[in-house]
């Protein structure tokens, strides 16, 4: 049979069910599937084209044999369990932040640096959900006239916290409405000294505390952007919202840049641009919002404006699937890269 052996480790949470999602849409070619989560899972079973698969315990002795390693079970387990599926031979992809800025491992979007992907030596990184769809939007802009600097602020759907948060945003909800306390678990991230209630609220507050009173995923978006778009010292600052939203991460994105690019030229640009679809027709209220990402692998942008504040400045509204695009349809994308 023709096809690749193709292992997904986290096979039983929100991004590697949404990878095997994808993989089927896109119909890659799979000749044998091995479904890998924790001790937890192990023995549970997961449905792939019709079939029932056994999830088995991942360990460093399960990637025998396999081609693409599909990794979303968290840093740690592929601080663990990466090198060992990549010594046995498969390719590794990390959806994790663990060797995101690794120089040694490549950090690719394919929309911008599919080049990169080649480069690996076992190990490739999805880059954090927040940063890809920035980047798809903002590299068809560097092309034109050059990235000077850029202003971001996110609205992050609780997906990206995982099926729990999901699920904390609904009950919450429903507290609030029928006029209880909601018991309050999820936001702003697993394990924190104290939590903040997500329903009908905003939390500015988006993984742990970093250097400078940036949250983690603040510095994420800005690391990975520069690495990913090869511009090390791109000017570039970031604040990372969680509001009530299921799925779709929306972004506001402004930007500076080198040359002229008057707004008609940018959304020409961005509409010929692979990987994104421009909604942007302000005297028919037709914008981007979440609510019309999810499920889709596109990135939708609106909203393109002067801004007349700087030189060459323009101001952007970005939204995507956080768990498609922003996860495992990206995964997916850059397995085809290599397949
Ligand atoms: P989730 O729904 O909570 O799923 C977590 C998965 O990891 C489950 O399959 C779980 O298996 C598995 N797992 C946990 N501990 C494990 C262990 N010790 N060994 C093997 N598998 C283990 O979380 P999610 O939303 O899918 O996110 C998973 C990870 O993907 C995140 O931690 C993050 O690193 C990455 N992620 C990346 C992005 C992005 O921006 N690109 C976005 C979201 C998530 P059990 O069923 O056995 O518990
Ligand atoms: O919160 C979001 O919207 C995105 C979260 C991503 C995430 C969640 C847990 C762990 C990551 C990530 O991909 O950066 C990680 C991680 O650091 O691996």
């Amino acid at each position: 049979m023709s096809g690749y052996h193709v292992a997904i480790v986290g096979a039983t949470g929100l991004v590697g069910r949404t990878i095997l999602q994808v993989l089927q849409e896109r119909d890659f070619p799979i000749k044998k599937l091995t479904l890998l989560a924790s001790s937890r899972s192990a023995g549970s079973t997961v449905e792939f084209k019709g079939e029932s698969y056994s999830v088995q315990e991942a360990t460093p002795a399960s990637f025998k044999g396999v081609d693409f390693a599909f990794f979303s079970a968290g840093g740690g387990v592929s601080e663990k369990l990466a090198p060992a599926a990549a010594q046995s031979g498969a390719v590794v992809i990390d959806n994790s932040s663990a060797f995101r800025l690794d120089p040694e491992v490549p950090l690719v979007v394919p929309e911008v640096n599919p080049e990169d992907a080649k480069k690996h030596k076992g190990i490739i990184a999805n880059p954090n959900c927040s940063t890809i769809q920035m980047v798809v939007a903002l590299n068809p802009l560097h092309q034109a006239a050059g990235l000077k600097r850029v202003v971001v602020s996110t609205y992050q759907a609780v997906s990206g916290a995982g099926h729990r948060a999901i699920q904390g945003l609904e009950n919450e909800s429903r507290a609030v409405l029928e006029g209880r306390e909601p018991e309050k678990n999820t936001i702003p991230h697993r394990g924190a000294a104290r939590y903040h209630q997500i329903a009908f609220n905003v939390v500015p507050q988006i993984d742990v505390f970093d250097e400078d009173d940036y949250c983690k995923e603040e510095m994420k978006m800005i690391k990975e952007t520069r690495k990913i778009m090869n511009l090390p010292e791109l000017a570039i600052t970031a604040t990372t919202v969680r509001v009530p939203v299921s799925f779709g991460h929306s972004e506001s994105v402004n930007v500076e840049l080198n040359n002229p690019l008057p707004p008609s030229k940018a959304k020409e640009i961005l509409k010929k641009s692979a990987g994104i679809v421009v909604v942007d027709n302000p005297s028919q209220l037709e914008y981007p919002m979440p609510v019309m990402s999810k499920g889709k692998d596109e990135v939708f942008v609106g909203r393109i404006r002067v801004d007349r504040s700087v030189p060459h400045g323009l101001n952007l509204w970005v939204v995507a699937d956080n768990i498609r695009k922003g996860a495992a349809t990206n995964s997916v994308q850059i397995a085809e890269l290599l397949a």
